[in-house]
């Protein structure tokens, strides 16, 4: 216990010393020294060469940028409420973020991750983990819109998600906390041996994205923290780093700390599938939410799914094996070839890196040191493939260029170490402002990687920007990679902080971009097509509105008839078929934000009005010239008043 005080107190230490006698001069020169502006620049017009996707952290959401500018261009709502397009506000997407624990408006999205193809980016898809109340997400890069969210039930801290395979055959996640499996009323001190981490295969339809929780496997009380697919060679296996293989309960800082080497878990999930159709599954009652937003009706459903098919590592050999890797580990990572795993032990200045031939080897010789309920652990000298010493202090997460190179964020001496797969020596090491996370380059964990930019992911901010209050903005910093020594070239505030993120070149998705939605093609319930089908409705005390809007006014513009104690639900069609011509619409003492609504589509916004009078909407979209005349007014009644219902235009 004292040498793991110690340990820590030395890492502490290390961590205020880096952090505060970074001074702002050494990381600049290089920017100021050369043509670093210029690398950057992106001329007015013109478009920049990738996109990055950047996880919000706790804002729940997805922000897109463009590189090497820095530009942000769109948060995408995900996990979080938004205002601004009413997301998780109206009446279609409110379902969006239903769970078994009911309605949940937030939650802290980390890892964002491409779809791929034979290894490669595809830019179909890009899925994003909820940490919190655990969940999956899937967005459509044709719209940069949220397609669906898949909860994941026997699951607590969703941290180890949702990288995909190879050919997106499965999105993982794996559990951060070990819970009851069945969840039940049990001692907290009994966890030892009794609470139990659930891996989760989320299968990906390879048509239509659809997501389906295909297995989960059942491992010991461990903490499992990241998560990579193997991929080549390694295609077939999935590695997940575990740290609090001490199995304790309280004070982890310290009784976390106590095994020199923890474990990288490798499942073998080809054999998972061959278990699953023997039949040598489990099926657990469970309850978890499948939500799917429909671009033809413009609308999501949610569904309650009561079942999933569980495979007990413990009991089914062949299908997960240990390999022991120090300090308790946080990010894996599988080089391009799928030959290396590297394991990031974050109380380690080294890191370590398994070979998958000699995992193989160990695992067909039965060459075994020992197990952990039930599960074979290999021995760290036999699959070791080599370290890259005294690299820097507390690495995270690595990222490949396909050139041969790994490129390691060290939190705790803040900076980004460039080292030699195979030789394993450092070749460069750049500081970074301050205490980076995740570091990223577009494909960067697929077989193909844009070895041109890295971007540092990073904790703190400090003196970096003009200061903001107590709460500064986090950020990212861009390097060129190009080069034999990385070249930092921007530094760029991000929304909420940024965990991992995800790039790929621009003209990949750009070409897909949707322009509109077919007002045709609407089938949503209540949209209508064409302005003469525009009317009110009662039924009881629901009006419903059937409204449409194109430059500049909306049909109906005057209501009148509704009464206190109605519940009026505005159903608003944007008729307009042209690119980049949304509409808003807003009504006095909304108790929701705004619609904003896309040409071609419905949506809806609930209005309880509490007040007699006459009431303004308007559009809050600065749409056309006459955009300010893109109003209306309600007229609303005392309860009980005998005001017929009635709408008009230009009466
Ligand atoms: S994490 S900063 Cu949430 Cu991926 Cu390592
Ligand atoms: Cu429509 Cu402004």
């Amino acid at each position: 216990m004292k040498k793991t005080i110690n340990i820590l107190v030395t890492l502490l230490f290390a961590f205020g010393l880096f952090s505060c006698d970074q001074g702002k001069s050494d990381g600049d020169k290089g920017a100021l020294a050369s043509n670093a502006a210029e690398k950057v620049y992106v001329a007015p017009g013109e478009h920049d060469e990738f996109y990055a996707f950047l996880s919000g952290g706790f804002s729940g959401q997805l922000s897109v940028y463009g590189l090497p500018s820095g530009r942000l261009f769109k948060v995408i709502d995900v996990f979080s409420q938004d205002p601004q397009e009413s997301y998780g506000y109206s009446e279609e997407t409110k379902p969006m973020l239903n769970t078994s624990f009911g309605f949940i408006p937030w939650d802290d999205s980390h890892h964002p991750d491409i779809s791929q193809t034979k290894g490669v980016l595809d830019g179909r898809w890009i899925f994003i983990n909820a940490n919190n109340t655990p969940r999956i997400a899937r967005i459509d890069l044709t719209t940069f819109e949220t397609a669906e969210i898949l909860e994941i039930p026997n699951s607590a801290g969703n941290h180890s998600s949702p990288f995909v395979t190879e050919n997106t055959e499965y999105v993982v996640a794996g559990t951060r906390f070990s819970v009851p499996i069945p969840q039940r009323d049990m001692s907290i001190k009994d966890y030892k041996g009794k609470f139990k981490g659930a891996l989760s295969f989320v299968s990906v339809d390879p048509e239509n994205g659809g997501m389906e929780l295909a297995f989960q496997i059942l491992m010991p009380g461990f903490d499992y923290d990241l998560a990579h697919p193997g991929r080549d060679k390694s295609h077939g296996w999935f590695f997940f780093t575990t740290y609090n293989t001490e199995e304790a309960h309280s004070l982890l800082e310290v009784n976390a700390s106590q095994n020199d080497k923890d474990f990288i878990a490798a499942v073998n999930w080809k054999k998972a599938e061959e278990y699953i159709k023997a039949g040598k599954f489990k099926t657990m009652p469970a309850d978890y939410a499948h939500n799917v937003y429909s671009d033809e009706t413009h609308s999501a459903t949610s569904t309650m799914l009561k079942e999933v098919k569980v495979l007990d590592a413990s009991e089914l050999p062949g299908l997960v094996y240990f390999l022991p890797t120090p300090k308790s580990p946080h990010g894996v990572d599988v080089d391009p070839s799928g030959e290396y795993i590297i394991g990031n032990g974050k109380l380690s200045a080294n890191l370590t890196v398994h070979s998958f031939t000699k995992m193989m080897d160990a695992i067909n010789n039965k060459k075994f040191d020992g197990e952990a309920y039930g599960i074979p652990i290999l021995k760290f000298e036999d699959i070791l493939a080599g370290t890259v010493n005294q690299a820097g202090l507390g690495p995270l997460h690595t990222e490949f260029d396909g050139e041969g190179n790994g490129y390691t964020s060290f939190f705790i001496s803040s900076e980004v170490v460039k080292w030699k797969l195979g030789t394993w020596e450092v070749l460069d090491r750049k500081p970074v402002y301050y205490s980076v996370g995740h570091v990223m380059i577009p494909g960067g964990n697929s077989r193909d990687p844009f070895g041109k930019y890295l971007v540092s992911l990073n904790k703190i901010t400090k003196d970096r920007f003009l200061p903001t209050g107590p709460e500064v903005t986090q950020s990212a910093q861009l390097f060129d990679i190009t080069g034999d020594k990385m070249e930092l070239l921007l530094d760029f505030p991000t929304i909420g902080e940024p965990h991992y993120a995800a790039g790929i070149p621009a003209d990949m998705i750009a070409k897909n971009s949707r322009k509109i939605f077919k007002l045709s093609e609407n089938k949503h319930k209540y949209a209508i097509k064409t302005p003469q089908e525009a009317r009110v409705e009662r039924d009881g005390n629901e009006v419903h509105v059937y409204m449409s809007m194109i430059r500049s006014h909306f049909t109906p513009d005057n209501i009148e008839g509704v009464k206190i104690g109605d519940k009026v639900y505005f159903h608003v069609t944007n008729f307009e078929q042209d690119f980049d011509v949304p509409h808003g619409f807003a009504v006095i003492g909304g108790h929701n934000p705004e619609l904003l609504i896309m040409p071609g589509a419905t949506e809806t916004l609930v209005w309880e009005p509490t007040k007699v009078g006459v009431w303004p909407f308007y559009c809050t979209d600065f749409c056309s010239a006459l955009h300010q005349e893109m109003s209306g007014y309600v007229r609303v009644s005392p309860a009980g008043s005998n005001v017929p219902l009635t709408s008009s235009l230009g009466e």
